[in-house]
């Protein structure tokens, strides 16, 4: 039995801002994706929940939502996004969620699916994922709402059902009962044109589609979108998460000068293994494989790589294998060396890459 979880952050861009600015802790907060042609050119990235009580939504224009703003009763304050931030602030949230899973899908900068099958009831999963919303609120001040049901279709809609900083459990033998009322607008997928011909056909909530038999879904849709809108009827999802686990982290730098010295490159691979260590360790990882790419004067470019006797979380290793990868490397050439990386991969349970000699 399979039992998935999905958790979605509360208005994210407009929360991380809210950690960093205290000053706006009264005011209503709206993230804005600015065109640049002209000053409020652009449009709504997210408002927070604040914000959306005086109508305020994401993909509206910033000149609609500032005229809103201008009629609201709390303070609304518009500032730019800032995607940098939040993607390092997502990194530390899905680190957190990882400590916790089996497995992630991470399918959004602000949501990831969790497969939790064996926690062995939703019970254990529900209490799984209550430590991880209070982690995430413990160490970085931003809510997340969250989803546990048989599939990930299930576990995705859930999630959205009690928003802000809400938890919602559909146990298989609620799914039918979850969707019955649902508009048919709300089932994950079905945008704005299908539900439209779904209203054509009288079908306004998902109970009204498992109504119909699936070949006129067929006929409408034709053998795809037919077929899933029946099964998503049904709470029918994919038990299955997508591989997004991260497989490599590599730098890579263009040498000041093209060189063959080592004395030359030493420092680079320092730099660079550095570079590679510090985002291994924002992600919580440990490496095995270490490799170092060159590109030649002629463009040529080479990987040589060397498999660790285990895992580790250090940075000597890393620097070491590039130093000793790149020693060997300058031996067997006669060309000079134009640009040079460092990567780290095979990372505790992933598989191994096979992105040598690309
Ligand atoms: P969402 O999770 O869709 O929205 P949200 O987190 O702001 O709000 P909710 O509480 O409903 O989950 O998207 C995550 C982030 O992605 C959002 O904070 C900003 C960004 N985003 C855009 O830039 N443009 C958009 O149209 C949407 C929907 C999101
Ligand atoms: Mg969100």
């Amino acid at each position: 039995m399979a039992i998935i979880a999905h958790i979605d952050l509360d208005s994210f861009f407009a929360s991380c801002e809210r950690v960093r600015s205290p000053d706006l802790d009264d005011h209503g907060i709206v993230i804005c994706m600015y065109s640049g042609r002209s000053k409020d050119s652009g449009a709504v990235s997210t408002a927070d929940y604040t914000a959306r009580d005086a109508g305020i939504h994401a993909g509206m224009p910033i000149t609609r939502a500032k005229d809103l703003a201008a009629d609201a009763e709390e303070d609304i304050a518009f500032l730019a996004a800032d995607k940098e931030y939040y993607g390092t602030v997502s990194e530390r949230v899905m680190r957190i969620v990882r400590e916790h899973a089996d497995d992630i899908e991470v399918a959004s900068i602000d949501e990831a699916y969790v497969e939790l099958s064996s926690c062995g009831s939703y019970r254990e999963a529900e209490t799984v994922m209550e430590t991880v919303r209070q982690e995430i609120m413990g160490q970085e001040q931003v809510t997340a709402s969250a989803g546990i049901g048989p599939n990930k279709l299930v576990a995705k809609m859930a999630s959205d059902r009690d928003k802000p900083d809400g938890m919602t459990v559909i146990r298989p033998d609620d799914v039918e009962q979850f969707l019955e009322g649902m508009p048919v607008s709300d089932l994950y997928g079905v945008g704005p044109k299908t539900a439209e011909q779904l209203h054509d056909m009288d079908v306004t909530t998902v109970g009204g589609l498992r109504e119909i038999p699936v070949q006129r879904l067929i006929a409408t849709f034709g053998e795809n979108r037919g077929l899933s809108l029946h099964e998503k009827s049904r709470g029918k999802g994919s038990e299955t998460l997508e591989d997004t686990e991260q497989k490599q982290l590599s730098r890579i730098r263009t040498l000041s000068q093209n060189t063959q010295s080592m004395s030359d490159i030493r420092p680079v691979i320092r730099e660079l293994a550095r570079d590679v260590m510090e985002r291994v360790d924002e992600r919580g990882l440990r490496y095995a494989r270490v490799s170092a790419i060159f590109v030649t004067t002629e463009l040529d470019r080479h990987t040589r790589s060397r498999t660790l006797k285990a895992p580790t979380d250090a940075e000597e290793p890393l620097f070491r294998a590039a130093e000793d990868l790149v020693s060997d490397f300058l031996e067997e050439t006669s060309s000079d060396i134009r640009r040079i990386g460092v990567r780290a991969a095979e990372f505790d349970d992933t598989e191994q890459q096979t992105l040598d000699g690309f």
